[in-house]
């Protein structure tokens, strides 16, 4: 089928081979993962949601789920996709979103992960960059209606040929429950190919895609369970966006079915919505970004709902305070594992038989001993133990290179390989990272993260604005939140923040990317070399 060429720097066959050897490659797809689970223990329950008839609750066993996935590879296959096509999949957090993905899986066909949060700028851009030849969406989802952006997104993207749409009314599209059919022989995709593209947090003006392979992400997958301790009881609930790499894969549904264990979809994360399905449910781990973590340490003690299954709790994708991590254990009854990653690879936890000042004050160390960490000064030089420095890394579920992004790598990997990961950090005695900052031009909205320079580009887009620049601001609740400095143009009508604000989510643009504050300025601090310091505007919001 249509497979655009494609370029996906991979690693030197010196690694792959070290890799392979060392048992970190094990040559297994996620369609045969899933087959080989379904054969050992058919009758386990693998997924649980809240998706059917009126809320209702649906449960798939493993052998359900097995078939369901081949049946709609096959309904898709019938429609000419096929092995190396791109399907953007934006689902939220129901059983279907790993029917179809496993689905893709069996074809060989690359899912391009796209959060419910996402709107017309991201997902054209999405199906465009990637010459995407399907898009899968709910019908509603959190009061929107996916189906007009279907119809827009298929307007803009001459590739796109379907859109899909899971629930109950398809409108003007096909819906993914008349896809699937009788089950025909696919091949078995090549472990060490491209299984789909994740999402970067980004701090370029477009985000740029993470090519993943099966080997390097069922190694993230493998260790990832065996470090928080999954087995066939587990049953985790699945509480963040169920596409983003934490809930996805630290351990997430995927490294839950890895283990054998249960997936319950959580389709809201606030504590009336999670705690009775943790109830009803039996839920033993679960992740959560801090904000979420806060909220439900505020909400549990006064809550009715049993919470006493719950065994860990993950916390990541942004820096939780020392102060919360200690609440986390008197309020809600379990062990906190702190979790540091990101969606380009490295992965690192604490260890839940770590000491409790540790698990308190560090973000963990990597999954395995083959993930290389340098922390160096800005002349790319190693830092004694112990002085923060910017991270760098390589290992064997690291990606080596973005997905079409030549020039982007040049700046984002050194020459060896080693992704820089725009993170500051320190290492412990002990050989934990604390996370004490961030040197890339991003903003981390409470584990959103927003690449300044893409809100810019938006904001420039105004006839009213002559520059802007956007930075992270401290918030209480979020740690942190976004705030635009602008200048305005001279001699035209002058544009207050709340019009600039709307301009932006007209254009498409995420919700959480809308800048939350906006500030107008006559000119912007400049560095000794007359470059725009974001370092003093970083300042100067703090005191505003
Ligand atoms: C501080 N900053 C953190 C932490 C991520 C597991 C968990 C999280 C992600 C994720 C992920 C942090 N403290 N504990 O993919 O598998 C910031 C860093 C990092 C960036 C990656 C996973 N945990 N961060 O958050 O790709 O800046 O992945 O480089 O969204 O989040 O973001 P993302």
């Amino acid at each position: 089928t249509g497979s655009a060429p494609y370029a996906a720097p991979t690693w030197p066959a010196a690694f792959a081979e070290r890799y392979r050897a060392a048992g970190h490659w094990e040559g297994l797809t996620f369609g045969a993962m899933l087959r080989g689970r379904a054969s050992a223990h058919p009758d386990r329950v693998a997924v649980v949601d809240r998706a059917g008839p009126g809320g209702t609750r649906r449960s798939w066993t493993y052998a359900e789920l097995d078939l369901r996935a081949d049946r709609l590879a096959a309904g898709l296959a019938a429609r000419g996709i096929g092995a190396g096509d791109r399907v953007v999949v934006q689902l939220p957090n129901v059983a279907e979103f790993l029917e179809v993905i496993f689905a893709l899986f069996r074809l060989g066909a690359l899912p391009v992960f796209a959060l419910p949060a996402h709107r017309e700028s991201e997902i054209t851009y999405f199906c465009s960059f990637t010459g995407a030849v399907a898009y899968v969406v709910p019908d509603t989802h959190a009061g929107f209606d996916y189906r007009t952006l279907g119809t827009t997104v298929l307007a803009r993207c001459p590739e796109l040929r379907h859109v899909l749409v899971a629930g109950g009314d398809a409108g003007p599209f096909e819906a993914l429950s008349d896809v699937p059919a009788e089950p025909v022989d696919l091949p078995d995709p090549d472990p060490s190919a491209v299984a789909f593209l994740q999402l970067s947090g980004g701090s370029t003006g477009v985000p740029k895609l993470i090519p993943r392979t099966h080997d390097d992400y069922v190694c993230s997958l493998r260790g990832s369970a065996e470090i928080c301790a999954l087995d066939e009881d587990s049953v985790y609930l699945c509480v963040l966006p169920a596409a983003h790499n934490f809930p996805l894969s630290s351990p997430g549904s995927l490294g839950t079915l890895y283990a054998g264990g249960r997936v319950v979809m959580c389709p809201q994360p606030a504590p009336d919505v999670a705690f009775p399905l943790i109830q009803d449910e039996g839920v033993t781990v679960t992740g959560l970004v801090p904000p979420l973590a806060l909220a439900w340490i505020d909400a549990a003690p006064g809550s009715a709902h049993d919470l006493s299954t719950l065994d860990v709790l993950l916390v990541g994708g942004a820096r939780l305070s020392d102060e919360a991590a200690r609440r986390v254990r008197p309020a809600l009854g379990c062990t906190l594992q702190q979790v540091f990653g990101m969606a380009e690879g490295l992965v690192c936890y604490t260890r839940l038989d770590d000491d409790p000042r540790t698990i308190v004050t560090t973000q963990g160390r990597p999954i395995s001993p083959d993930d290389e960490i340098r922390i160096v000064d800005d002349a790319d030089e190693d830092l004694p133990v112990g002085t923060t420095g910017h991270l760098l890394t390589r290992g064997p579920y690291t990606i080596r290179g973005y997905w079409n992004a030549p020039d982007h790598n040049a700046r984002a990997f050194t020459e060896d390989g080693f992704y820089r990961t725009g993170d500051l950090v320190r290492l412990t005695p002990s050989g934990h990272l604390v996370v004490e900052g961030r040197a890339k031009d991003q903003i981390n909205r409470g584990g959103e993260k927003i690449a300044a320079e893409e809100v810019e580009n938006h904001l420039l887009a105004h006839p009213s604005v002559h520059d802007a620049n956007v930075v992270g601001e401290f918030d209480p609740y979020l740690g942190e939140r976004s705030c635009a400095y602008v200048i305005r143009r001279r001699g035209v009508e002058e544009v207050r923040a709340l019009a600039l604000k709307r301009f932006v989510r007209d254009r498409g643009l995420a919700a959480y990317k809308v800048p939350d504050r906006i500030v107008f300025v006559d000119a912007f601090p400049t560095t000794g070399v007359g470059k725009i310091s974001k370092k003093d505007l970083r300042a100067e919001s703090a005191d505003t």
